[in-house]
């Protein structure tokens, strides 16, 4: 069941939270009377999470030593944010505003600016809790068409305002923020451009406004029996043009590929005018200019509309949980199935601490579903002589033809088998895939209780896997504790190469003083500069803004980043486009 909003008319800034992840009508943890944790979803009332707490408590210790209960500190509310008063508009550009938009199509209302600041980042909400807000859009403004965004790019670039294309403001790297104080400045909030265009099921390509959301796309396509296959863990609150502009990956990208595979074309509205691609399978004629805008991250111009790659809605889709004896036997299994060119369309492999984590977040399935826990506990324990501290689960999935799934499975299963992993049938992917998009909301519940918990993920070697795994679980927990604050770091492989992994880091520590950010941005320089260190990408798939290019120049080298400077330029000569993110 995907999410969808009933209603008509109510744009998408007004339905999620402002200060936190996603759905206001969904996920919300509480501490109950009683300790325990309970989530609350629009069909789910208060179902109890018994381990979180506990949990958290535990975990988030310095050598077992930590607080015996948690904090509260909540958030101010709306009515407690100053907003700097709006800059005022340019010239003529108030009345260009008025002639290419309906009036409800411009807004300049303090919700509307405040819900257009920031994106979701930890740094983000941190600040949006405590009231720290420096600069805001002047307007924002909701296009319908492709039309409607050249004419306003044209009229921006005349005006010399900023332009900054925001799609679910979902992003984690800063790359929506307005930096620049002295511009007039629109925030572009693309979700009312959310139309599939067409379906082509001859050539299997489908033209879609980029502003749709995840769910929205999904469910239009699967009318015409297809699907585009992307969804990231932030799937119901991001949309296509986010997903192109960060060069996003989904869960499935092993078998469906990264955005840049789907993508075929797409129409770019710049300062030096609308910038297409022909549509084709591939072309040898010269450079790729699809990679010129893919990751521009609205640096370069606003992509309206795209031709992406669909494939039928899969015949069979069936994921499996399983337990190895450890994270290094789970890897040797990934590289045996990658060398045997055995691909199952996702391979997620949790590491101990992670795998402990996922158990802790679960609801209860009650008693029976507990004795079973404990008797499988006992036999790896005791028949199979697991180390219980090491166990590692993974979620293997398989999509497509029922025949082909079958062949996939049966070679996937045989190979596992030889590297220790003890299968647990359907049940833990099918909560997987239930509760899949859950985990975020636990980052407010930490909010709640002066906590904090971020993320650090990264490409990296088969063989520099294992020793930036080990390097910064190390580094990040000594970094805390010879400071005297708790700290905790988990890690899982979520996306597969031929050539390598997503290696993706949680990490969480104690917030003692939420208006000090430094002990937490200390953290976050130390896991980018460990990343660097083992030759990872700075990013796999969060992308840059400017959380990451401090890191870009060391990442790309300085020669692509004056090269990426130049494109600017000469699209952008005025730097209207987004400025200060990237590079
Ligand atoms: P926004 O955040 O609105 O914008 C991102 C950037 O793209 C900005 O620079 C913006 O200016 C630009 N942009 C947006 N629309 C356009 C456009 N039409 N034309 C030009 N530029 C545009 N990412 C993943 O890839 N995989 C994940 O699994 C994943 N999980 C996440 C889970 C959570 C809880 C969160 C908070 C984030 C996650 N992300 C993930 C990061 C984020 O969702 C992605 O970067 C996503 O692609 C952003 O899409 P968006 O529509 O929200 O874009
Ligand atoms: C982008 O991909 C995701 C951005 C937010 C992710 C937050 C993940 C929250 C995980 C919950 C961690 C629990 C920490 C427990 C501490 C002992």
């Amino acid at each position: 069941e995907l999410t969808s909003y009933p209603q008509e008319n109510v744009d998408y800034y007004q339905k999620i939270k402002w200060n936190g992840w996603g759905d206001t009508r969904k996920f919300i943890h509480t501490l109950q009377p009683s300790g325990t944790v309970a989530i609350t979803t629009p069909t789910v009332s208060g179902q109890p999470l018994p381990s979180l707490k506990k949990f958290i408590l535990t975990e988030l210790t310095i050598n077992g030593q930590g607080q015996t209960d948690l904090e509260n500190s909540p958030s101010l509310t709306v009515e407690d944010i100053k907003l700097p008063l709006p800059r005022a508009a340019p010239g003529d550009f108030a009345r260009e505003l008025r002639a290419i938009f309906k009036p409800n199509q411009v807004k300049e209302d303090k919700f509307a600016r405040l819900t257009h600041i920031y994106g979701k980042s930890l740094r983000d909400l941190i600040r949006l809790r405590i009231g720290l807000v420096e600069n805001a859009p002047d307007v924002v403004v909701l296009p319908e068409s492709h039309e409607e965004v050249e004419k306003l790019v044209l009229a921006a670039h005349r005006a010399n305002v900023i332009i900054i294309p925001y799609g679910g403001g979902s992003n984690i790297v800063g790359a929506c923020e307005p930096i620049d104080q002295t511009r007039y400045t629109v925030s572009l909030d693309m979700r009312r451009m959310n139309k599939v265009l067409w379906v082509d099921r001859r050539e299997m390509t489908a033209c879609i406004q980029v502003g749709i959301m995840g769910p929205d796309l999904e469910r239009e396509l699967h009318k015409s029996g297809v699907s585009l296959g992307h969804d990231p863990d932030s799937f119901e609150f991001s949309t296509l043009g986010g997903w192109l502009a960060t060069c996003s990956s989904g869960h499935q990208s092993d078998k469906y590929g990264d955005i840049e595979d789907m993508c075929v074309s797409f129409k770019t509205c710049t300062p030096m005018g609308t910038l297409e691609l022909r549509n084709g399978a591939r072309a040898g004629a010269g450079l790729n200019f699809k990679h010129v805008i893919l990751g521009s991250e609205g640096t370069l111009g606003i992509i309206t509309e795209a031709v992406m790659k669909v494939h039928p809605v899969p015949q069979a889709a069936e994921y499996y949980g399983f337990l190895f004896p450890s994270f290094n036997h789970a890897i040797s299994a990934l590289e045996q199935m990658r060398r045997s060119e055995i691909i199952p369309t996702m391979v997620r492999i949790y590491d101990p601490d992670e795998t402990r984590l996922s158990f802790a977040s679960k609801p209860s399935k009650g008693a029976v579903s507990e004795f079973f826990s404990a008797a499988v506990k006992k036999y790896l324990q005791y028949i199979r002589s697991f180390d219980m501290t090491q166990v590692t689960l993974s979620i293997i999935g398989f999509e497509g033809p029922k025949k082909q799934v079958d062949f996939v499975k049966k070679s996937c299963f045989d190979i596992l088998a030889k590297n220790g992993a003890f299968g647990l049938g359907t049940a833990p992917g099918k909560t997987w895939a239930e509760k899949r998009y859950d985990l975020p909301y636990i980052r407010d519940f930490l909010l709640d209780h002066n906590m904090w918990v971020d993320v650090a993920e990264t490409t990296v070697s088969y063989t520099s896997l294992i020793p930036l795994w080990k390097e910064a679980k190390k580094a990040f927990v000594q970094h805390y504790h010879a400071k005297g604050i708790p700290a905790w770091i988990c890690a899982h492989i979520s996306h597969t190469y031929s050539n390598g992994v997503c290696l993706y880091f949680i990490f969480a520590s104690r917030q003692n003083d939420e208006k000090e950010m430094t002990p937490y941005i200390e953290g976050k320089r130390l896991m980018c500069d460990i990343i660097m260190k083992h030759g990872g990408a700075i990013s796999h798939h969060h992308g840059v803004g400017y959380e990451h290019a401090p890191w870009m120049s060391r990442y790309v080298t300085q020669g692509w980043v004056n090269v990426y400077r130049k494109i600017k330029e000469t699209i952008d000569p005025k730097n209207i486009c987004n400025p200060r993110k990237l590079m």
